[in-house]
């Protein structure tokens, strides 16, 4: 009589074992996925000198070649970038420096002089402009700098 209870109990923790290990992996698998999927998107932002919708085009387009970006918007008031990237293939210096190639001063790299030489007249931008004017609002000084 007591040896079937335990045997009984015994079988019973091993049914509830067994279930627990088959549920476990499962959701940890879920978990797991969801946080690659977030976490491999980052944001960032630096200031670029420019000065019209010309150059807002080249340097988004610059941006957006960089492998793992996913996303460029250049402010022409604030002369500030902001992206959205994959950090395990984008960095920082990588998307300045295609940006810099592409004729544009960066916070960190200084534009390709060529590059630069090759803009148009109109994208010609004052190279000692100010960047990342994060206090500036968006209509302020809009037509200011011209
Ligand atoms: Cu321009």
């Amino acid at each position: 009589m007591k040896k079937t209870m335990i045997l009984g109990a015994a079988m019973l923790l091993a049914l509830n074992l067994s279930s627990c290990k088959d549920q476990a992996p499962t959701k940890e698998n879920q978990a797991e996925t969801q946080a690659t999927t977030e976490v491999s998107q980052s944001e960032m932002a630096f200031g670029v000198r420019g000065n019209c919708g010309m150059c807002k085009k080249t340097i988004e387009k610059a941006a957006r070649s960089v492998d793992g970006v996913a996303s460029a918007e250049w402010n022409r008031t604030q002369k500030r970038i902001a992206i959205q990237y994959d950090a395990q293939k984008a960095d920082v210096m990588g998307v300045q420096e295609a940006i810099a190639a592409a004729g544009y001063d960066t916070e960190q790299i200084a534009a390709d002089e060529n590059a630069y030489k090759n803009l148009p007249d109109c994208c010609q931008y004052d190279r000692s402009m100010a960047m990342n004017q994060t206090d500036a609002s968006e209509d302020a000084h809009e037509e200011h700098a011209h």
